[in-house]
């Protein structure tokens, strides 16, 4: 390749890169292209296994309290309650968007989360427990 067909004109100033820079430029334009060459196969993959996954979100029900008692999700994650209390305690919907029943002590209690939307939850038992859970 001729010295002559890399030329190029930047803000009106020829610069030319002569046969030593070219020596110099040719190995890491062919390691470009070796790089190039190896990633393209890969784009259908890499698109594919970037594509979310759904997640697991935890809210542990402890002192009579959800933590944390406000979580957003994305549609299609699923949330588990875990009662870490000594009692039983629910995780119900006040739009009855979801019910968890009773949750017994040490127990949890998963949803998967479809719908997107805003949703305030109490404990049944203990209605002063309050949370909300947000998918979107
Ligand atoms: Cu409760």
């Amino acid at each position: 390749m001729s010295s002559h067909r890399l030329r190029s004109n930047e803000r009106g100033r020829i610069v030319t890169l002569d046969a030593a820079a070219f020596r110099w430029l040719a190995p890491g334009v062919a390691v470009l292209g070796l790089v190039i060459a190896g990633l393209v196969p890969e784009r259908g993959a890499v698109a594919a296994t970037t594509a979310r996954q759904p997640k697991t979100h935890r809210v542990t029900i402890e002192g009579t309290s959800f933590q944390p008692d406000r979580l957003t999700v994305a549609a299609g994650d699923t949330v588990v309650w875990v009662n870490t209390d000594p009692f039983p305690h629910t995780a119900t919907s006040t739009a009855d968007a979801f019910d968890s029943g009773s949750i017994p002590s040490g127990k949890s209690w998963k949803f998967r989360a479809l719908k997107a939307g805003a949703f305030g939850y109490i404990c049944s038992l203990h209605p002063t427990m309050k949370a909300q859970l947000t998918v979107e």
